[in-house]
C-alpha cells in the first residue's frame, strides 16, 4: 500500500482485520520494518489520540518520528496558488510540502475541512497536494472528508464486541455548539457500508450527509425509530453538508443527546464515539461511563489501525 486516504486503500477488509488481530497479539513482531525509517506527522489541527497512537504505532515498528504542528512554530502557510503573498503568510505549501518530503520516508497529515469552499474540502485539496508534491507515501490522520484511521479502529472494535453476524449499527447525529466536519461520520459510513452490516443513519432535517458516503444505508430523521433494536450506537456531531448551509450549525437540539432513555430503546447496544466528546451535549455521563461504552477500547485500537497502515506502507517501500 502506498497511500492511505480511504477504505479502498486497505483492500480486503477481512484480511485487514486479521492483520489487526495479528499486530495486536504481538506489537513488536515487526520492529525490523521501520529501522532507519522516519515518519513525519504534520498537524494543521489539534489532536490527542491521533498524535499519541500514531507515534506509538510507529515506535512499535521501530521507526523514528518527527511531529510538526504547522500552526505552532512553523511558518504560516499560503495554500492558494497565484496569491500575491503580501499578507501574514511567509511560505507557500508548494515549497513546504517537497521540503517536508526531504526529511522523512512516510508522511501523515491532519488537515480538517476549512468550510471556506465546499469544493476545495470535498476535493481534498490539501491532502491531494501532499500526495502530489511530497514524493512520499502519505496517509490521512483526518482530512477534510474522511478519518480512515478512526473508522478502521472503530471497525476493529465492532469486530471485538459484536454478538451477531450482521449487527445493526446506528450512526446518530448529536448536538454540539461548534461547527464540526462531516469527516468522521462520512468515513464511518463508508467503512461500515463496506462490511455489509446494517447501517442506519439518524440526523435532523438539514443534516443529511453526502449521498456518496451514505451509500445504501437507511437515513431517517427520527432518532428513536433508528435506535430500536440497535446493537451499536455511534454518536457524532457534524455540521450541515447541504447547500446553502454547508459547514453551519443549524440547531443544538438536545433531544438528540444520547441518554439512558435513548439507549433503553436499543438491543442493549454498545455506545461508541471517536472522542473528543462533549458530555451532556453528545452523550450523558451515565451512558459514556456505562460498561457498554466502548470509547476507550476504540481509542486503544487507534494504535492498532495505525500500526497496520504503517506496516503495509513500510512493506511497500
Ligand atoms: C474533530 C471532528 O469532529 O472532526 C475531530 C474528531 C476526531 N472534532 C473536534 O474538532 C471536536
Ligand atoms: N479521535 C481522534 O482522532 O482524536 P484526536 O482528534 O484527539 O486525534
Amino acid at each position: 500500500m502506498r497511500h492511505f486516504t480511504n477504505v479502498n486503500d486497505i483492500g480486503d477488509l477481512r484480511a485487514a482485520l486479521a492483520e489487526a488481530i495479528e499486530v495486536k497479539k504481538d506489537r513488536f513482531a515487526f520492529t525490523h520494518l521501520g529501522k532507519n525509517k522516519t515518519l513525519l506527522m504534520i498537524f494543521f489541527n489539534s489532536s490527542l489520540r491521533t498524535r499519541l497512537s500514531t507515534q506509538k504505532a510507529a515506535m512499535n515498528l521501530g521507526m523514528n518520528v518527527i511531529v510538526l504542528d504547522v500552526n505552532q512554530g512553523a511558518w504560516k502557510l499560503e495554500t492558494e496558488r497565484g496569491v500575491i503573498m503580501d499578507g501574514d503568510k511567509p511560505e507557500h505549501l508548494l515549497e513546504a510540502i517537497p521540503v517536508m518530503g526531504c526529511y522523512c520516508d512516510v508522511i501523515g497529515v491532519r488537515s480538517f475541512a476549512r468550510f471556506e469552499s465546499k469544493k476545495d474540502d470535498y476535493e481534498e485539496k490539501i491532502l491531494t497536494q501532499f500526495i502530489q508534491y511530497s514524493g512520499r507515501p502519505v496517509f490521512s490522520m483526518e482530512a477534510a472528508t474522511r478519518h480512515p484511521l478512526q473508522s478502521f479502529a472503530d471497525l476493529i472494535t465492532i469486530e471485538e464486541f459484536r454478538k451477531t453476524d450482521r449487527p445493526k449499527i446506528v450512526l446518530t447525529w448529536a448536538p454540539h455548539p461548534k461547527s464540526l466536519p462531516q469527516a468522521v461520520a462520512n468515513s464511518f459510513a463508508e467503512w461500515i457500508n463496506a462490511t455489509g452490516y446494517e447501517l442506519v443513519i439518524a440526523n435532523p432535517e438539514g443534516y443529511d450527509l453526502d449521498p456518496k458516503f451514505v451509500g445504501g444505508a437507511k437515513v431517517t430523521h427520527n432518532q428513536d425509530e433508528a435506535l430500536r433494536g440497535a446493537d451499536f450506537v455511534y454518536a457524532k456531531n457534524w455540521s450541515a453538508y447541504e447547500d446553502p448551509n454547508y459547514g453551519k450549525v443549524l440547531n443544538m437540539d438536545r433531544s438528540w443527546t444520547v441518554t439512558a432513555e435513548k439507549m433503553a430503546l436499543t438491543n442493549n447496544a454498545y455506545f461508541m464515539h471517536c472522542l473528543p466528546v462533549r458530555r451532556n451535549m453528545i452523550v450523558s455521563d451515565d451512558v459514556i461511563e456505562a460498561p457498554t461504552s466502548l470509547v476507550i477500547p476504540e481509542a486503544a485500537n487507534r494504535e492498532i489501525s495505525a500500526q497496520v497502515v504503517l506496516k503495509r506502507i513500510l512493506e511497500s517501500l
